[in-house]
């Protein structure tokens, strides 16, 4: 991929940079993109997943009770990808930029890999990772819960096809603790992502196609309330245009430049 800079007019970065160390308070939103250089397909860009599975068979309820061992097979692949994964320096810039001050900087991921817990730990070191724990709007891969009564299993071992997974209480099927299409957010999560975005002088969007409602929302509810956009992408979005600066290029390389200059950490502050 080209370097990240040379894609931006001179001067965007700085621009952006001095707009997010400025902002009395972030929100972030992430999205697929964020985790292609750690080696997790995203969905819908080149080599996405979707290129070659249809959504509407693997990420909805009724392709689960259709064929419910060909979903939990894609998922265990795809637990077992992200197992190999580790977090890049786009996930560590915004760790850091989390725990930095506590309170400003709120981070709302759209991801189901778990990177940024593991970046927020890796960063946290021997103090409190919470700050950089991501609201997850789209639950998580690693997880999985009862279909029926919604026991969750922080811990699932593979089970062996043609055996499928079944609750220890109810004995239903365990699933994914993933959001699928045309089923709910969890309004908890998604209200506590929608008070961050309002509240946000910055909504920073970094790798999301902005496609999937209501978690693209969240920059929409930041510039109704008088805030501002600033994106980072490979390539434009329908948010683009709305944006109060658009960087092209990879997260990787260019969030560790745009958080470089985000301010001490201040006394009391956030
Ligand atoms: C809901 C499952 C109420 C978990 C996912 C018609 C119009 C509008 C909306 C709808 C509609 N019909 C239905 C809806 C609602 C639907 C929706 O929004 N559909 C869209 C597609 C039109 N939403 C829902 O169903 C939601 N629920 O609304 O409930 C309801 C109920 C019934 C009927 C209506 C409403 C539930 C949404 C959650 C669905 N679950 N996945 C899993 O298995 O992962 S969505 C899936 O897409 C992923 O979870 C992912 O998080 C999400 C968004 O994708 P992105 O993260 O943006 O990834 P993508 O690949 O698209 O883009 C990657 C980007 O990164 C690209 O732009 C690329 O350029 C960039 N990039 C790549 N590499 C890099 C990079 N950028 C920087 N650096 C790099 N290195
Ligand atoms: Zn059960």
């Amino acid at each position: 991929m080209v370097g990240a800079s040379s894609l931006n007019r001179p001067r965007e970065i700085e621009r952006a940079s001095a707009l997010l160390s400025g902002a009395g308070r972030i929100v972030v939103l992430t999205g697929a993109g964020i985790s292609a250089e750690s080696g997790v397909p995203t969905f819908r860009g080149p080599g996405g997943m979707w290129k070659s599975l249809r959504p509407e068979d693997l990420a909805t309820p009724e392709a689960f009770r259709r064929d419910p061992a060909l979903v939990l097979e894609w998922y265990a692949w795809r637990r077992a990808l992200v197992r190999e994964c580790s977090p890049n320096p786009a996930h560590h810039a915004l760790a850091r930029l989390a725990l930095e001050v506590p309170g400003r900087t709120t981070l709302v991921t759209q991801n189901v890999d778990g990177l940024h817990h593991r970046a927020a730990r890796a960063e946290a070191g021997t103090a409190d990772p919470a700050p950089a724990f991501p609201h997850e709007v789209h639950g998580a891969i690693h997880r999985t819960r009862c279909s029926r009564c919604g026991w969750v299993d922080e811990d699932p071992q593979d089970v062996v096809a043609p055996d499928l997974p079944r609750c220890p209480r109810c004995a239903a099927l365990m699933r994914p603790d993933v959001v699928w299409f045309g089923e709910m957010l969890d309004p908890d999560v998604l209200g506590a992502s929608f008070d961050a975005a309002e509240a946000a002088d910055v909504c920073l969007v970094v790798g999301t196609s902005a496609l999937v409602y209501p978690a693209a929302s969240v920059p929409e509810v930041t510039l109704a309330a008088g805030g501002i956009v600033i994106e980072v992408n490979l390539e434009p979005t329908p948010l683009t245009r709305r944006a109060e600066v658009s960087l092209l290029g990879e997260a990787g390389q260019l969030l560790p430049a745009l958080t470089a200059y985000a301010p001490a950490p201040r006394d009391g502050a956030g």
